[in-house]
């Protein structure tokens, strides 16, 4: 019934501009991740970091795409991870580290469950390419590339493009698109709720529908939880805080509802970056996302 869980850490920040992010899975075991998940019944285990080079001895080659060869390595590493304890019938918890890990993490989800939904939790689209990239940061293409958009070296992790199709991938909470990553997110045909549907609609409709279109003809679903997505007054250590966005109430029913639809196979949860929070606060968060993800209830 209770799958038991891998906890992995990605310490990436290679995929964005600032430093920090590294150190946010350390940040999330630090709020407790582990004794919180074990007091919820589960079998936890962590299986530790994978190797993730510094910046700093590394050179930017490609202005846009930088960092390339770095990040293609570890996520083909964590596409290995995740395949692997998935299937030993394993529930894998992915800590970033950048978005851009997020690569590696569906590469992986996608070689155990076969057909995979996704719903990607950010205040971003990460629907960028080598050409439409403002940035050339690989955390703003992440879902482009799951999509089978982009450089074949990031699209082709695990030997295979695309890991999804769009009909079951599902951007929730999103308030900040590049002109261009917009008509690729309706080209694509990927489902968008923004903030504005939140607000009109209400999170509980907007996950109705969003757990609808990840889960329709999939054998798993993937949460992938940009900490970014929610409102920076409650979870200010993140890179790009946006105002305007999801509560901590709104996100605790999110989880709700997607633990009562018993449709998750795995998770990533990633941006938190401690050296630009305050107290931890973002990390705390995050655990607390993840414990109402995995079903815990007041009574
Ligand atoms: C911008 C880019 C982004 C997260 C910022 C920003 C992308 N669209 N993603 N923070 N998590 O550079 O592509
Ligand atoms: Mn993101
Ligand atoms: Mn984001
Ligand atoms: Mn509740």
């Amino acid at each position: 019934m209770k799958k038991p869980i891998s906890i992995i850490g990605v310490p990436m920040d290679l995929g964005q501009g600032r430093r920090g992010v590294d150190m946010g899975a350390s940040a999330i075991r630090y709020a407790s991740l582990q004794e919180r998940i074990a007091r919820l019944g589960y079998d936890v285990r962590d299986l530790g970091n994978v190797n993730v080079p510094t910046p700093e001895s590394h050179r930017v080659e490609n202005k846009k795409l930088k960092y390339l060869p770095e990040v293609a390595d570890v996520s083909n590493q964590v596409a290995r991870l995740v395949e692997n304890q998935m299937k030993e019938d394993r529930f894998p918890i992915i800590l970033g580290g950048d978005h851009s890990i997020a690569i590696g993490s569906i590469a992986g989800a996608t070689q155990a469950v076969k057909k995979l939904g996704v719903i990607w939790f950010d205040a971003h689209g990460d629907m960028n390419t080598e050409e439409t990239t403002p940035s050339g940061n690989i955390h703003g293409m992440p879902l482009a590339v799951s999509l089978g958009l982009g450089h074949p070296d990031l699209t082709h992790v695990g030997g295979f493009a695309p890991k999804v199709e769009a009909k079951n991938v599902v951007i929730v909470g999103a308030r900040d698109l590049d002109a261009e990553e917009r008509n690729l997110i309706k080209q694509a045909g990927v489902s968008v709720f923004t903030m504005h549907e939140i607000d009109k609609m209400g999170m509980s409709a907007v996950m109705e529908e969003a757990i609808c279109i990840a889960s329709e003809g999939t054998d798993g679903v993937h949460l992938s939880l940009d900490l970014d997505a929610f409102d920076p007054r409650e979870a200010p250590g993140v890179g790009t805080p946006v105002l305007g966005g999801v509560t901590y109430r709104e996100g605790h029913l999110a989880m709700e509802m997607l633990a009562a639809a018993h449709v998750l196979t795995s998770v990533d949860i990633v941006e938190v970056n401690p050296i630009l929070d305050v107290e931890n606060r973002t990390a705390r968060v995050a655990v607390d996302m993840i414990c109402s993800l995995l079903g815990q209830t007041v009574i």
